[in-house]
Order: structure tokens, then C-alpha cells, then sequence
């Protein structure tokens, strides 16, 4: 396969100014008719006269014509991946007749079907599997969409813009045609069609404007779309009010389908998304189910402007608007949620996810600078990395330069497709600031560490922070320069108070530019003051501090940044977690450091602290966290060490556990609120210490739990701990009743699929052998997928690392089953086995033996073949 490079990058020759589209639809035999109007691009220097468009090898062409004229073969040549029209004038009309296949569209890119309704996605190259067309985001188009279809099985019709006209066609068929009035490039085109149900309501702009909302959903889901809808309102007044920025379009639609390979989909004005991120219910959605709800309403609203309005010139721009709105929803996120414990959450997921891409073989810059497949760059690199560069932006310029630069970026790009150097271009110019050095983010790759070290002349009054920076190699980049980041500060006395600072705050941002750097901090007296370091994890690096065990219990007690006393924690908890470890790796006795429990005591009593919070602080830190730690991953040994203590804390603080448990149960209905939702996390990690215990009664408690919860949070809380309990009777006992209750909730069973496939207990492949022959699961839809294979893949290591290598090889068997259903899926799952060199030379050899096995499986798509030649070298 070809690598395309980002230094290749050349305008496009001809422009598309106008795109007329009908589709007629039928279930294996659709066409489209295609009439572009077209030009050259005069900023194009190119003299060629031939035309090149880009269209899979799945297109059947029927017709070209130009300027009416119909060509004949010799005109044009076919090839996989495309059309090229030999000799075309310097403007005129191309129109085509093209047949595609919805039906066997199994990869579901372009126009397929989700349980018999139409519906398209294009993103990043799915429209040349529609039509033939210059696929690319920087030609950008005026669009109308007529569709034809079937009035019984297709009363709806729908594509982005306004519907302008609409009738009745022959045979009980009718049509609507809609107009994007906004250009856009194709990737941002949709269709939906099918027997779909909506709720309505509308939103009035900043301006005045009134705009119709209408979520779409099959007929059953019509009461799950309240939070979806309320969240969409939220997110439009947000996005007025922090950023100035206005909806467009009369009307803006929303469609939840089944089978998606991603979460959603920012289509102008009618996005589509996977049932699994707009669907709430009290009954069937947990607290973070209706969170992320939210979280992805919001970013693909947010799209509007940061990415649709302003959009990518090329693919290697992806991040200009992942990262931003990934940025923009976790801002919107922390505005309506606690903020605390959304920084958390999103440095939990980076750290563990990302931080391990940036350290296997497919690490990448947030601007890569070549690819394969453009589908295996929605990384966390793309989305979270990219995000946190906006974030360093926005630290270092604080909040009212930054939106001067974001309302110059808006403006000055509005209908534009550009890059991220014109992105921070627009900051630069309006703070005045140089980023020059800064733009490193976009260039390299991997994960910057930081080595802390600190001097103290209490007679001189001055304490001396020391940083160091390095920046480990990556494929194709051996040596790194130094980044330009923010280290946001404090300084605590012996009492746990803030000390002032040289800004005359009691947080500072330091400014790291180079290798080594020194800063001083004056007038600081009495006895050395323990650093409070990266508060709110103010760049997305590793640091390392020698804190004593003793320093972390004092941050955790006293630090002003909720996030660093919580890293305290997570520090604290890594510390011990790795002693027991190196323990039980030399058949050593396991001993548990009390200090870690007693400073879980004594946040557990303190009732003043948001119960969200203490959830989090008394998780410890996850397997995934320990394991990207370690050069060598021993999972036998992390998830051995980890169990210990977990059992220790729940014997130590057995009676507090209680007190919280009781202390956080309501009788209340079910509210998704901020409040209701800390208190849930705090009950159920309650639980989840005493069923640690063994002990019957606490058992006894979580199936009373399962049995009488009006919610799925507590529900799922109790079923995932009776069923990874070695208690087998009261695991079937309540599987069966959870599935027959709701085996007619897709999402639902998907939990269900996800907490068996997870059990850390062994001889668990075996179920989810037994599993993929259950008529709940399909290989065909991704969701039920990832409940599955994944969840064994990447949240049972124990299982999936077992050393017969039954996991490697079932793994590498799906993703040989699913390189021919679903590239992009088949592509995903190959994750687990790219990690391969951070393990034992046993598990090494297996795991590489599987890579070899699919790589020699026969004809992989372009996805997979990625990600494993990437991964042998
Ligand atoms: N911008 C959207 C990307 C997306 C996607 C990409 C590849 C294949 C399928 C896809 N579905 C959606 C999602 C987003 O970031 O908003
Ligand atoms: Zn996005």
C-alpha cells in the first residue's frame, strides 16, 4: 500500500463549486446520479488536463457524461481507486450514474444499513465509496441532496441543510430534496432514510434566530431522548457564551443508529450517532453513560464551528479539529459537572491510553507527517494529545487572550479549510506571544519526562526548583528538542498552607523552554516547603519528584489543587502497588504500608469533601496505569499486588465502608445530577471494598442491591461484582435475571456481554467463546464488538495474557474474521498485540507469532496491514 506524506501536499487542480445529488435508494441496488459543477483551481499550477476523481472499487459507473455530452470508454480509464477523465475544459459539468450495494456494506463506511435504515459515513473517506468525487477536505461544495425511496419502509428522508422541496414519485415512492447553503467538504455529507421516530423541540440563538432540534431514533428509543436533547440546548448556550459562536442552519438533527464504527458523527446540521452516545434512560443508562451523552452531544455540536465552518485543509490537520473539540467539550464538561473530577477523569484516560501509543510502534505527533490509512489516525493522540496542546495554549495565554485568539481563528478562517499552523497563528497574533518554539507539539511525537529536583537556603530565603527535560526516541525521530510548557506551581508550608508566590499568587505557571532550566523562588522562610508540582496536570508529561511516602499523605491532606492531592494519592497508591509487586515477584511475603489505608481513613471521614472526590481518591491506581509504568509488564504480578491491597484496605476500613454506604443511600428517584452522581460513585466503591472482604453479608448486600436498584448505575455496580465474585451460584443466578430483563435493550446486553468478557477470574475465554454464539451477538456490529472482544482484549489482562497464548490466538483469529466485514474495526482490535515488546520474551514471542499469522492471513485492507507491518518492525 501507498504511504501518503504530508511534504507531498499540493492544492487541489480543480475546484467543485456546486454538487447537485439524487438518490435513488433500494436496499442492494442504489444509484446515485452525481452533477458537478466544476472548475480549475486558479491557484492550482498544475497544466494537467486530465481529471482525476476518487471512487472504490465498489462503484459500478454507469454513465459519465460532461457538458451533456455522454464519454465513451476510451474517454475516461477506471482503476481501484478512482476515475480519470483524460481531457476536460477549464469549467464545466460532470455528471455520473453510479450503483452501490447499502445492503452488503459491511465495512460501513459510505451508505449502508443499521437494522434497515439507510445511512451514510464519510468521514474521512467514505464519500468515494458513494460516488466518484474529489475526496478531499479542503474542496469544499454547495450541496443539494434529492432522495428517492420507498414511502412504507422510508417515510423519513433526510440529508444536511433544508428540506426545499418534496412529492410523490411512481410505484408508492416519494422524494424530498434538501439544500446545504453552507460549503462543505464531503466528508461532512449525510443521508438518513427509514421508518424513524423524533422528538422536537427548538432553541432560540443569542440573535434571535429560532432554531428546530429533532433527534431521530427507532420508535422504542423515543423515550430515551430527553437528556440528549436537553444537553444539545446546553451545549448551543455554551457555545454562545464562551465563544461567541452562533448555530447557522433553521434546523439541526440528530439520528441514533446501531451499527457505527465510531461515537458520533459531525454531519452539517444532521449528525449521526451511535445509539450508544445519545440513548439515556434512568432504567438502562449508568451515571457514566448519561455523562458521556452529554460529553459527545456537545462535541459534535461544537463541531459546528470547530470543524465544519473552519475546516482541515488535509487529514494530517485532523487534530486543527479533534483536539480542539475535544478541548471545548471537556471545558463544557467541567462547566456543568464537577471540574476536579472531569481532569481526572480525562488525565486517567490519557495516561494510560495514550501515553502507551506515544510508546509503541504507531506513535505519532499530533500532526503526523505520513500515513497508510487515514482511519488509523482517530487516535488518543489525535483527540487527547491534541486536546491537551490546546489546553498548554490556553494556560499559557489565560482565558481572555485565548479567546481573542479563538475569535480570530473563527474569523479570519471562517469557510476555510486550514492547518494548525494557522491555528497558532491566530493565537500568536492576537496575544502578541511567540509560539515559534511551542509548535514542537505538532511535530514530535512520544511523552516528555520531567526530573524535579529542589534546593533550600532558608538564610537567603530562597527555594530553587530544578527541572529537566527529555523527550524518549519514536519511530523515525531519534532525538527530540526541548517543548516549551507550562508547570503550574505551588509551595506548602509545614501546616499545609499555600505559600505566596513570586506573582503574588499561590499558584504559578512556569514557562519550560529549555533542556535544564532553574527557577528561584524568593522570600520563602521557615522550614522547606514540600512542592506542589504540574497542578492540574498542567502539561501532558511524565514528572518525575523523590516525594517521600510521608510528603504524598501531606499533599493528599492539605494540597489546594484538587487534582494534585488526588495525584498524591495516585502516587502514593503506585508506590505501594510497585513494593508488593517487586514482592510477590521474588516469592516474598506481601506487607502492606498502613499509611496508605490511614490516609484513606481519614479522607473517607471527612464529610466535608465532595463524595465524588473521595471515590476517586480511594481507587487505586488502575492495571492499565501500572502497567504503562513498568518496562517489563508482569501482569500476574500487578494484578496479584493489586488484589492484595485492595483486599487490605477493604479488612482495614471495613466499618467506614459501611458507614459511607449507608451515608450515601437515597430514596430519592434517579436523578443524573452532579450531586446524586457523587454520591452513587462513593456507594458503590463502598461496595465494591466490602464484597473485597468475602465476606457473606457484604455479598448478601450487593445482590440486595442488584435485586431492588430503580437504576442502572447500581444495578450494573452490583452485577459486575456478584459476577466477578467467586461466588458462581449467585453470578448466574443474577446474569440470568439481567439478561432476561433486558435482552430487548441492545445497550443493555452489551453491558452485560462487556462484565462477563471482563471477569479477571480464569477460563473466562471460554465464555466469550461460548458467548459469540449467543444470538445477542453479531460480528457485524461494532458495538457488539467492543462489548465482547475488546473488553476481553483491553480489560482482562489476566485472561487475555494467559501464557498457552489462547488470547493472542483468539484475538488474532476476530481480526482476521473482521479485516473482511469491517477494516476499521479489525484495525482497532489489533491494539493489544502492538504492545507486545513491553512484556516477558514468552509472551513476546506469542504475541508476535499472532501479528505474523494475521500478516500472512492473505489479503488485509490497508487498516490492518497498518497497524501490523508497523508493528513487526
Ligand atoms: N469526526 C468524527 C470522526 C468519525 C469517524 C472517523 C472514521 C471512521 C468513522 C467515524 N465516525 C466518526 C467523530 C468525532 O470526532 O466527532
Ligand atoms: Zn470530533
Amino acid at each position: 500500500p501507498q504511504v501518503i506524506y504530508l511534504k507531498d501536499y499540493q492544492v487541489p487542480a480543480f475546484l467543485i463549486d456546486q454538487t447537485d445529488l439524487r438518490f435513488e435508494l433500494e436496499a442492494t441496488k442504489t444509484l446515485v446520479k452525481a452533477r458537478l459543477t466544476m472548475r480549475k483551481n486558479p491557484e492550482s499550477h498544475s497544466q494537467q488536463r486530465a481529471l482525476f476523481l476518487d471512487g472504490d472499487k465498489s462503484l459500478v459507473l454507469h454513465r459519465v457524461a460532461i457538458n451533456d455530452q455522454v464519454l465513451s470508454d476510451k474517454d475516461y480509464s477506471r482503476t481501484d481507486d478512482g476515475l480519470t477523465i483524460h481531457d476536460v475544459p477549464d469549467s464545466f459539468v460532470l455528471e455520473t450514474v453510479t450503483e452501490i450495494n447499502p445492503q452488503e456494506n459491511t465495512a460501513l463506511e459510505g451508505l449502508y444499513r443499521s437494522d434497515g435504515f439507510y445511512c451514510t459515513q464519510c468521514e474521512a473517506e467514505g464519500f468515494r465509496r458513494i460516488t466518484f468525487y474529489l475526496d478531499r477536505p479542503d474542496v469544499m461544495s454547495v450541496f443539494t441532496t434529492t432522495i428517492e425511496a420507498d414511502k412504507t419502509t422510508c417515510p423519513v428522508l433526510l440529508s444536511n441543510g433544508n428540506a426545499i422541496d418534496s412529492g410523490d414519485s411512481e410505484g408508492g415512492r416519494h422524494w424530498v430534496t434538501w439544500e446545504d447553503p453552507f460549503r462543505k467538504p464531503a466528508y461532512l455529507f449525510a443521508l438518513v432514510a427509514g421508518d424513524l421516530s423524533h422528538v422536537e423541540d427548538s432553541y432560540t440563538t443569542m440573535s434571535g434566530r429560532k432554531v428546530v432540534l429533532q433527534i431521530f431514533a427507532d420508535k422504542k428509543d423515543l423515550n430515551k431522548l430527553d437528556h440528549a436533547m436537553t444537553s444539545l440546548k446546553n451545549s448551543m448556550r455554551w457555545d454562545e457564551e464562551v465563544y461567541g459562536r452562533e448555530y447557522d442552519l433553521d434546523i439541526f438533527m440528530i439520528v441514533a443508529v446501531d451499527f457505527f464504527n465510531m461515537g458520533a458523527m459531525e454531519n452539517k446540521g444532521l449528525n449521526i450517532f451511535n445509539t450508544s452516545c445519545v440513548l439515556a434512560s434512568p432504567q438502562t443508562t449508568t451515571d457514566l453513560g448519561f455523562q458521556r451523552v452529554e460529553g459527545v452531544v456537545a462535541h459534535e455540536y461544537f463541531h459546528n464551528w470547530s470543524g465544519n465552518r473552519v475546516t482541515c485543509r488535509d487529514w494530517f490537520q485532523l487534530s486543527l479539529k479533534e483536539g480542539f473539540t475535544v478541548f471545548r467539550d471537556s471545558e463544557f464538561s467541567a462547566d456543568f459537572n464537577s471540574r476536579t473530577v472531569k481532569r481526572i477523569e480525562d488525565v486517567s484516560v490519557l495516561r494510560t491510553a495514550q501515553f502507551a501509543e506515544d510508546a509503541g510502534p504507531m506513535a505519532h505527533p499530533i500532526r503526523p507527517s505520513s500515513f497508510i490509512e487515514i482511519s488509523n489516525f482517530y487516535t488518543m493522540t489525535i483527540y487527547e494529545k491534541g486536546a491537551e496542546v490546546v489546553r498548554m495554549i490556553h494556560t499559557l495565554l489565560g482565558p481572555d487572550l485565548f479567546r481573542k485568539g479563538s475569535d480570530l481563528y473563527f474569523d479570519r478562517h471562517d469557510g476555510q479549510a486550514v492547518t494548525t499552523d494557522d491555528f497558532v497563528a491566530a493565537m500568536s497574533d492576537a496575544s502578541g506571544r511567540d509560539f515559534t518554539q511551542f509548535k514542537r507539539w505538532y511535530e514530535q511525537a512520544g511523552t516528555p519526562e520531567l526530573t524535579v529536583s529542589d534546593e533550600y537556603d532558608p538564610a537567603a530565603g530562597v527555594y530553587t526548583l530544578i527541572i529537566q527535560q527529555s523527550c524518549p526516541a519514536t519511530p523515525g525521530q531519534n532525538e527530540k528538542l526541548p517543548f516549551h510548557l507550562p508547570v503550574a506551581v505551588g509551595l506548602i508550608d509545614d501546616q499545609g498552607a499555600d505559600l505566596p508566590l513570586t506573582n503574588g499568587q499561590t499558584t504559578q505557571v512556569l514557562e519550560l523552554t529549555e533542556a535544564e532550566q532553574r527557577f528561584e523562588f524568593t522570600g520563602i522562610h521557615g522550614d522547606k516547603p514540600v512542592p506542589s508540582l504540574l497542578r492540574g496536570f498542567s502539561a501532558p508529561v511524565k514528572l518525575r519528584y523523590p516525594y517521600s511516602r510521608d510528603e504524598l499523605v501531606f499533599l493528599m491532606q492539605h494540597d489546594s489543587d484538587g487534582f494534585n492531592r488526588w495525584e498524591a494519592s495516585q502516587k502514593l497508591g503506585v508506590d505501594v502497588l510497585q513494593s508488593l509487586t517487586a514482592a510477590y515477584q521474588q516469592g516474598e511475603p506481601l506487607a502492606f504500608d498502613a499509611r496508605l489505608s490511614e490516609a484513606y481513613r481519614s479522607v473517607l471521614l471527612d464529610e466535608t469533601l465532595d463524595p465524588a472526590m473521595v471515590a476517586k481518591i480511594l481507587t487505586l491506581p488502575s492495571e492499565a496505569y501500572l502497567s504503562e509504568l513498568v518496562d517489563e509488564i508482569d501482569v500476574d504480578a500487578i494484578h496479584a499486588a493489586r488484589t492484595f491491597a485492595r483486599q487490605h484496605i477493604a479488612n482495614a476500613l471495613e466499618a467506614e465502608f459501611i458507614a459511607a454506604y449507608e451515608r450515601c443511600s437515597s430514596s430519592e428517584p434517579y436523578s443524573p445530577d452532579a450531586d446524586s452522581i457523587a454520591k452513587r460513585a462513593l456507594r458503590n466503591l463502598s461496595l465494591a471494598y466490602l464484597v473485597e472482604t468475602e465476606k457473606p453479608q457484604h455479598l448478601s448486600l450487593a445482590r440486595t442491591q442488584f435485586d431492588n436498584a430503580d437504576n442502572m448505575t447500581d444495578s450494573q455496580a452490583a452485577l459486575g461484582l456478584l459476577v466477578h465474585s467467586n461466588d458462581e451460584v449467585a453470578a448466574s443466578e443474577v446474569l440470568a435475571i439481567f439478561y432476561e430483563r433486558w435482552s430487548e435493550e441492545s445497550l443493555v446486553v452489551n453491558q452485560w456481554l462487556s462484565v462477563q468478557a471482563s471477569d479477571p477470574k480464569l477460563g473466562t475465554l471460554n465464555k466469550v467463546l461460548a458467548l459469540m454464539d449467543h444470538p445477542a451477538f453479531t460480528m457485524r456490529n461494532p458495538n457488539k464488538v467492543r462489548a465482547l472482544i475488546s473488553a476481553f482484549a483491553m480489560q482482562n489482562p489476566v485472561n487475555f495474557h494467559q501464557l498457552d497464548g489462547s488470547g493472542y490466538a483468539f484475538l488474532a483469529d476476530r481480526i482476521i474474521e473482521l479485516n473482511a466485514l469491517n477494516p476499521q474495526i479489525a484495525s482497532r482490535l489489533v491494539t493489544p498485540l502492538t504492545r507486545w515488546k513491553r512484556y516477558s520474551e514468552q509472551r513476546q514471542a506469542l504475541m508476535k507469532n499472532e501479528l505474523q499469522r494475521i500478516m500472512d492471513s492473505g489479503s488485509l485492507s490497508t487498516d490492518v496491514y497498518e497497524v501490523v507491518s508497523k508493528s513487526l518492525v
